[in-house]
């Protein structure tokens, strides 16, 4: 079945907005949920909801296989050595801000270096500012290319023994460039810093294996890569897990519990204090299952495809100014851009009342914004269910828009 006949596994798509088709452009956001996700969802509340690692009754059976069941689907996904190296979070802010606040802040002080790049996600940039700031550490910026890309060179510069951790996008939300995260895993690692990967843009998109990449940590969110919101993970490598402190104490991750002092589980449930997130990790599995199905190299293949023809189709409005890599070799399944001097948040809603849904804002990156000279950025990213009619629509509601804005654009 080719990608483009995938739309009619997500029913949410198939509806008008404001009278038009729904065109959902906003994938890097949140994706949509195909029906075998709901689906899970749905039977794992009617027939096996209980609490997992507790009751020794059947639904408690089940219901932990199913979470246990998830975390090795998982395992296998990212090419992990082990399901004892995933830990289910809400996601990928939750899973970078353990790392920040269980791994960096005990082991960081001053003369120590993060090294990471301006256009990262405040998710993957916040956590680091309040590490530096707890410890005496060091925030170094890696410069950007005109295009927005992270020379190696650059990288190999910036690294000296007092680097310790560098943290870098996979691929980053707004320029879509894809970050060279194996090169610049094995220069980090030559100066002995370790690795953290923000993987939320990455893993939904392209094959992410993280013993190719050789990264120390990843973090992802299910909710983008076709599961339930309030799942994501944090993948360690295990050496560096089992040193990791636990983040949130209390339920679940205990294993003996004294008056004045307490020991825990060991891995991966150290870190997963009270009741998780278990249909959330059922309809992860389920997500994981429908994106191998479909095959990752052939996902990647499409968003190369709808990238490459809508950076064709933008250029021929030629107020637009587009951000990022001009090749769609080098980009993932996003188009951030500009519409003459009309304010994104109005271009956005031109084009939600001809049913086109894209991003605008500063997209959580706000001194990549301040670097790119503007407030704010469209942006429109894509997935398996989107083809290149959705393309044409989003074009020909830029048209409408600049014809309505005429005055503005300058
Ligand atoms: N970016 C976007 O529209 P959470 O919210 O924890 O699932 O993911 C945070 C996050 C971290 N890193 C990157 C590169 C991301 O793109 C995101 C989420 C969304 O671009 C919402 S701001």
């Amino acid at each position: 079945m080719s990608i483009a006949a995938r739309k009619s596994d997500f029913p949410i798509l198939d509806q008008t907005v404001n009278g038009h088709r729904l065109v959902y452009l906003d994938s890097a956001a949140t994706s949509q949920k195909p029906r075998a996700v709901i689906e899970a969802v749905r039977r794992y509340y009617e027939r096996d909801n209980a609490n997992v690692h507790r009751g020794v009754h059947t639904l408690g059976t089940r219901a932990t296989e199913a979470y246990e069941g998830a975390r090795e689907k998982v395992a296998r996904f990212i090419g992990a050595r082990s399901a004892s190296e995933i830990v289910f979070t809400r996601g990928t802010t939750e899973a970078l801000n353990m790392v920040a606040l269980g791994y960096a802040r005990p082991r960081l002080g001053p003369g120590d270096e993060i090294l990471l790049s301006p256009a990262e996600h405040h998710s993957n940039l916040i956590p680091w500012q309040q590490a530096a700031k707890a410890t005496g550490a060091t925030l170094k910026y890696l410069p950007l290319q005109p295009d927005g890309t992270v020379a190696l060179a650059d990288v190999r510069a910036a690294l000296s023994p007092r680097t310790k951790l560098v943290a870098i996008a996979h691929i980053s939300n707004v320029l879509g460039t894809i970050h060279p995260v194996a090169e610049i895993a094995r220069l980090a690692h030559e100066v002995g810093a370790v690795v953290v990967v923000d993987g939320a843009q990455s893993v939904p998109h392209l094959p992410v294996d993280v013993q190719a990449l050789d990264c120390d940590f990843l973090a992802f969110s299910g909710h983008k890569m076709c599961g339930p919101t309030g799942i994501g993970v944090l993948y360690g490598k295990r050496r560096l897990l089992e040193d990791m402190e636990p983040v949130y104490f209390g339920g679940e991750m205990i294993d003996v519990v004294e008056l004045y002092e307490s020991t825990w589980k060991e891995l991966p449930w150290k870190f997963e204090g009270g009741t998780p997130v278990i249909a959330g990790a059922v309809g992860l599995a389920a997500a994981i299952d429908y994106l191998t199905e479909v095959g990752m190299e052939a996902i990647r293949d499409h968003d190369r495809r709808l990238t490459a023809y809508a950076l064709e189709r933008l250029r021929e409005l030629d107020d637009v100014t587009v951000y990022g890599p001009a090749d769609a070799e080098r980009r993932g399944g996003l188009v951030t851009f500009n519409l003459g001097s009309i304010h994104p948040h109005d271009v956005s809603t031109v084009l939600d009342a001809e049913g086109v849904a894209i991003r605008a804002g500063h997209h959580c990156a706000q001194p990549l914004m301040r670097i790119l000279g503007v407030p704010a950025t469209a942006r429109a990213s894509f997935y398996l269910y989107n083809d290149e009619s959705d393309i044409d629509a989003l074009v020909g509601a830029l048209r409408s828009a600049k014809e309505f804005f005429k005055h503005a654009i300058g």
